[in-house]
């Protein structure tokens, strides 16, 4: 069996989703994702100009030894725009692996562990009235689990993904005004002084069952993290993410000496080498590494069982710029994964999403069923497709009051 060829496209329904279709003489096609948030030409020109025209003739079903090829062959290997783009490919070969055994994803990874899984939805408020509003709307849709995010009072602007005004939810991922991104001012003492206070109300309003989820988003250094993590153990966190950036995979000792809060750290990695210490000395909770840049099923996977060896759960990042393609891999992996946690989950399903993104997955009362259908259990409408182009954003970047450059 050979692939007879592969195409790439970049663009959707809000969104510069990176699509790569792989063909094959079986009549049988596979599809992935390759999309960078805020980078996502760059995925795309690596598929086209190196890996694409290396895939033809070779045998689809060999996904390991291509894995292989491309990850040993790039010589400089890993980095979150090589594993974007091998990521794809696995994707797309092993969708072509289920179909041609006539098989979902997840029976093909050793069966299902459970029929729905668990996800959490991202509330938002420009000020905790604001946001407790959000909340009691994502609990009448009958959520299990919420991340919260909230406007601190005196910051000078709106802070990570929570809305300038009151009401509004924003595309606070990528902007798409443009390439020069926006600046968003940040204070630390303001956050620390405020959030601990507004998460414990919402538990107090919500009690005791909400699955509350909050993110730092690399704000704090390992000290303020520490302190941040004790100060909020009271409200019995599912989870505490990103707390400090991850880069110094030893700073989480800090954090792990001083608090019990359970710790949710990955969605930046794009290896089994920047996560591998913070999993084997049992530092963070949950690893919430992406199939996209994190080089795919075949690379992802190995990482959920070294998690699966330390008490770590998955925790797949999925926000809105993963495709409902990875979400469909990552969908897979949760019905099989024995230590599943959790996935993020912002609603794709836009009709015009749907309509690009054809497929049966099912979402209700806050779990997620995935699809019986072989293969990822998604399709790609090239006729939908082709009203989409690539359209200039970025993410803002964030500075302190005095102008020093922070972590977005
Ligand atoms: C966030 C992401 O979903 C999350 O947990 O950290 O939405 C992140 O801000 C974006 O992926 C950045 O592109
Ligand atoms: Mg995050």
């Amino acid at each position: 069996m050979k692939i007879t060829g592969a195409k790439v496209f970049v663009g959707g329904p809000g969104k510069n989703y990176v699509t790569l279709k792989i063909m094959t003489d079986a009549g049988v096609c596979g599809l992935g994702d390759a999309t960078l948030n805020n980078r996502e030409t760059l995925p795309a020109a690596y598929l086209q100009d190196y890996l694409v025209p290396n895939l033809i003739g070779m045998d689809p079903r060999r996904s390991e030894d291509i894995w292989q090829y491309f990850y040993r062959g790039a010589y400089f290997r890993r980095g979150p725009i090589a594993m974007a783009a091998f990521g794809a490919i696995d994707m797309a070969l092993w969708d072509i692996k289920g179909k041609l055994a006539g098989m979902p994803l997840y029976d093909l990874f050793g069966g299902k562990s459970r029929d729905g899984a668990l996800v959490y939805a991202h509330a938002t408020g420009a000020d905790l009235p604001d946001l407790m509003d959000s909340v009691a709307r994502y609990v009448e849709q009958g959520y299990k689990a919420v991340r919260v995010q909230c406007g601190i009072p005196g910051m000078p602007t709106a802070s990570y993904a929570v809305p300038e005004e009151a009401g509004g939810d924003g595309d606070y991922i990528t902007d798409f005004s443009g390439i020069r991104p926006k600046t968003e001012i940040w204070d630390t003492d303001r956050y620390m002084r405020f959030m601990p206070g507004a998460l414990a109300e919402i538990r107090a309003r919500f009690g005791p069952e909400l699955k509350i989820l909050h993110d730092v988003h690399h704000r704090l250094s390992p000290r303020e993290a520490a302190a941040f993590a004790k100060a909020v153990e009271p409200v019995g966190l599912y989870w505490l993410e990103d707390p400090t950036p991850a880069e110094d995979q030893d700073a989480l000792r800090l954090i792990r000496q001083h608090s019990t809060t359970p710790i949710a750290i990955g969605e930046v990695f794009n290896s089994i080498w920047e996560c591998n210490k913070l999993i084997e000395n049992e530092l963070i909770d949950f690893i919430r590494l992406a199939v996209t840049y994190g080089g795919g099923i075949t690379h992802v996977k190995r990482i959920v069982d070294l998690a699966a060896l330390h008490h770590v759960r998955t925790g797949f990042h999925g926000a809105p710029s993963h495709s409902p393609i990875s979400m469909a891999a990552q969908a897979h992996l949760n019905a099989w994964a024995p230590n599943f946690g959790i996935q993020e989950y912002l609603v794709l399903g836009t009709p015009a999403c749907d309509a690009l993104f054809p497929s049966a997955h099912e979402m209700r009362d806050g779990m997620f069923y995935v699809s019986d259908a072989p293969g990822l259990g998604v399709d790609f409408d090239e006729g939908e497709a082709a009203q989409y182009s690539y359209k200039p954003g970025s993410h803002p970047i964030v500075r302190l009051e005095d102008g020093t450059m922070w972590n977005y």
